[in-house]
């Protein structure tokens, strides 16, 4: 195996551990899988496990490979806040009663997509030289619209050192700066460690009711967060592309830009379909980028329709750059349903053995549990490009070695179920099952009161 180490500046995949509350309640309008796993039975430990495989082979391949923990679920300050009272357990048996909806929302592992918990800007893109984080405010979903709070103390935690590191709060509540992330940008640049350009995908534009928009499912992005935030973290808009994401895909299942299309350093790999006005947006990318070696490799709907991209993941896929010596080279990480898919199949092959498509190797990975509520690989992590001293210094132990491997998922066979259907959750007994595992949990990665504040 390859070490794809560079001295100078990696990118870190941090990706979400599985909580230990993960089950499936068909809570996301336009996330077809999630609407249609509903209530089916889901495996915690197992869903836990596969994310943490996938952990485990990207750092054994040399990639700087982080986690994020879980949020501390049922969530007792949203309903505190909207009128519960007593002790956690009185304030969740009160609502159970009076409002099982809201209550069953309040134990969402939803925010195991760390592509939704912020959007990084790194260094070399912003005008003072910190990496730039704002917590996404997931404001669409209302069991997701509670993750920002604790998300941004996680960052903060880790990307401590304020030499290096700036923090924002989540945009203003509401659809019209509604904001879901890493998934809707993407850094393109001829390396982790040079100036990019920074690529927003939006879903609408909140404030104009003229211009197209989806009409059957959500738009989950807004153009005026995605300028909000390259304002916020002092981007150069020479060096910023917005465009809209093509309506009709939103409408047929991709809910977020990475449902449909994944780029890094000197490679966008989307769909035939997946902007709107897509000619324009390719070509003011390619001005930006400037460069000979950036390549975009389209997929034409005859190849790979719209509904085998969303219903295999094909673009949920992550992009890593192994490029050596100069030619530019990367690998997919795919979720196996690609693998199961005819079209998708051959395509992939096919892919592989292009001699003008720079993707040289896909690789497979099962993570079904995820899979099932409409999260791929690249839902599962948050990409921040560090330089080698900035990744020394993270506040806390979140870096994937052989040592937090086999702690985590110690951690992991001790304090989770292999079974957890929808009526589980009123469980008084899960309650205390998933504290004892967030304590634990802090031990392990070294975050001592992490969960004194949900
Ligand atoms: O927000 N699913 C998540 C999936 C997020 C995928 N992330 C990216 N594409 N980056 C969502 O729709 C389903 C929860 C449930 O139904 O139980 C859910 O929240």
């Amino acid at each position: 195996m390859s070490a794809i180490k560079n001295s100078y500046g990696v990118e870190a995949n941090f990706d979400g551990l599985v909580g230990p509350s993960h089950h499936y309640a068909g809570l996301s309008d336009g996330n077809i899988a999630s609407k249609s796993n509903a209530q089916s039975i889901a495996n915690p430990k197992a869903a836990a496990l596969q994310g943490l495989m996938k952990m485990k082979a990207l750092a054994d391949r040399g990639f700087a490979q982080g986690v994020l923990p879980p949020h501390l679920r049922p969530n007792t300050s949203v309903l505190r806040s909207i009128g519960f009272t007593g002790s956690d357990a009185e304030v969740i048996a009160k609502a159970w009663k009076q409002a099982p909806e809201i209550a069953s929302r309040c134990f969402s592992a939803s925010a195991m997509w760390t592509a939704n918990a912020a959007t990084v800007s790194p260094a070399p893109d912003t005008q003072d030289g910190k990496t730039h984080f704002t917590p996404a405010n997931l404001t669409r979903m209302f069991h997701r619209s509670f993750e920002s709070r604790f998300t941004a103390r996680v960052l903060k935690q880790i990307f401590a050192d304020e030499r290096y590191f700036a923090h924002h709060d989540p945009l203003p509540a509401g659809h019209y700066f509604g904001d879901e992330g890493a998934a809707n940008h993407t850094r393109l640049a001829p390396s982790h460690s040079e100036k990019g350009v920074e690529f927003f995908v939006y879903g609408e534009q909140a404030f104009n009711e003229t211009r197209v928009k989806p009409t059957r499912y959500p738009a989950r992005q807004s153009l005026e967060a995605s300028y909000a935030i390259a304002r916020l973290h002092g981007l150069d808009f020479d060096k910023t592309v917005f465009a809209q994401q093509n309506p009709d895909v939103i409408d047929q299942g991709v809910f977020h830009n990475d449902v449909i299309a994944v780029g890094t350093t000197n490679c966008l790999f989307h769909h035939e379909q997946a902007f709107y006005q897509s000619a324009e947006v390719i070509a003011e990318l390619k001005a930006k980028m400037n460069s000979d070696d950036f390549s975009v490799v389209e997929v034409p709907t005859s190849q790979v329709s719209v509904q085998d991209a969303v219903s295999t993941y094909l673009f949920n896929t992550q992009l890593l750059d192994v490029s050596q010596g100069g030619k530019p080279s990367f690998m997919l990480v795919a979720p196996t349903e690609c693998e199961e898919n005819a079209a998708v199949s051959a395509y992939l092959k096919e892919l592989e053995q292009s001699s003008s498509a720079p993707i040289d190797e896909v690789v497979f990975f099962d993570l079904r549990e995820s899979m099932k509520n409409g999260g791929g690989p690249a839902c599962l992590r948050l990409r921040v490009q560090l330089q080698q001293a900035e990744l020394n210094g993270l506040g806390a132990r979140v870096l994937i070695d052989d040592s937090l491997y086999e702690d985590l998922c110690d951690w992991v066979n001790t304090h989770y179920r292999d079974r957890l259907a929808y009526e589980d959750l009123t469980d008084p007994q899960l309650i205390d099952e998933l504290k004892a595992a967030a304590i634990a949990l802090e031990q392990v990665l070294g975050m001592s009161g992490l969960y004194e504040l949900n």
